[in-house]
């Protein structure tokens, strides 16, 4: 642990700095899995019925934080969170968080290239419709993900996330004749055990292995970025899922910590956003690291 941080190790900041990434492993217990995948069982039972999804189709849910209290509590999951909190500071949000179950597929599917534009998951970096700024032809630092995998993909061609190295630090993207070309050393599969957790610049290009292994995929993403971008999940969260929420969870779930809806503060003449110029009381997480950061400096002197 660094002087100056909650629980990132200068090893952790470094990979998340160069490669724009770092494995976690058991993130999550196995009680914690076993609670998770009951749910999105019964989620992927039920919708891929409704939706008549067939056999080798992937079942995806977004906004899941507000859909069931297993996913509302990984998002401030008290082993992860200091982690979050350390990359991006206190003055944030959740973008989105989404579960995503792959059946095993066909093997020609393993015949196209990794990602390439014909494959069933082509590279790309996350980002809204048009574009984010860009700095120098770079995408500046403005969200950060954590994959959470519930079945076993430390196989090769299991489904696993796969990313590029370094990418986060490149153009946005390098084409070559129409193509977008990624240099093979640089691809790094994430081929990991359930519990572990990636955590990762979704800036990085990134694509999905094909999933030849037999057994579906499962897995969990929740994206955080500061307050004052927009969510891509929700505006505002409807109040049934805010009741009971922890100040903390409120701010994570783009609400302000006090639960109050005086978004643009309390002068009628001059109105302020509270995402822009936030009180304290509004983003409980200051003080949640203040505290954490004290107990940990208490912690190093005995
Ligand atoms: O399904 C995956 O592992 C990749 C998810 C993805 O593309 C994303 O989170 O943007």
């Amino acid at each position: 642990m660094q002087k100056d941080k909650l629980k990132l190790t200068p090893e952790q900041e470094r990979q998340f700095e160069e490669d724009g990434f770092f494995l976690v492993e058991d993130a999550l217990s196995g009680q914690e899995i076993a609670e998770l995948l009951g749910v999105i069982d019964e989620l992927n039972e039920r919708y891929r019925r409704e939706r008549n999804l067939g056999a080798h189709e992937p079942f995806q849910m977004r906004n899941v934080a507000a859909l069931h209290p297993v996913f509302k509590k990984l998002m401030d999951h008290p082993g992860m969170l200091p982690l979050v909190v350390d990359l991006m500071g206190f003055n944030i949000q959740l973008r989105t968080s989404h579960l995503d179950v792959r059946p095993p597929q066909p093997a020609a599917v393993a015949e196209k290239e990794l990602g390439s534009a014909e494959s069933f998951f082509p590279w790309h970096a996350d980002q809204p419709d048009y574009g984010w700024p860009l700095v120098d032809g770079v995408i500046p630092f403005m969200e950060m993900k954590i994959g959470y995998y519930l079945t076993d993909l430390s196989q090769h061609h299991s489904g696993a996330i796969c990313v590029v190295r370094g990418s986060h630090r490149s153009s946005p993207w390098i084409e070559r004749e129409g193509r977008r070309v990624v240099d093979p050393e640089r691809v790094f599969e994430v081929n990991v055990r359930p519990g572990t957790a990636l955590v990762w610049r979704s800036a990085l290009w990134h694509c999905v292995s094909p999933n030849l292994s037999g057994q579906a995929r499962k897995c969990l993403y929740y994206g955080y970025h500061p307050r004052w971008i927009r969510p891509s999940d929700f505006e505002h969260q409807d109040p049934v899922v805010l009741e009971g929420c922890t100040p903390i969870q409120l701010q994570l779930l783009g609400e302000l910590g006090t639960g109050k809806k005086n978004y643009s503060g309390d002068d009628a003449v001059q109105p302020v956003s509270r995402y822009w110029r936030p009180k304290d009381e509004d983003i409980p997480l200051k003080a949640w690291a203040e505290e954490l950061k004290k107990e940990r400096t208490e912690e190093a002197k005995q």
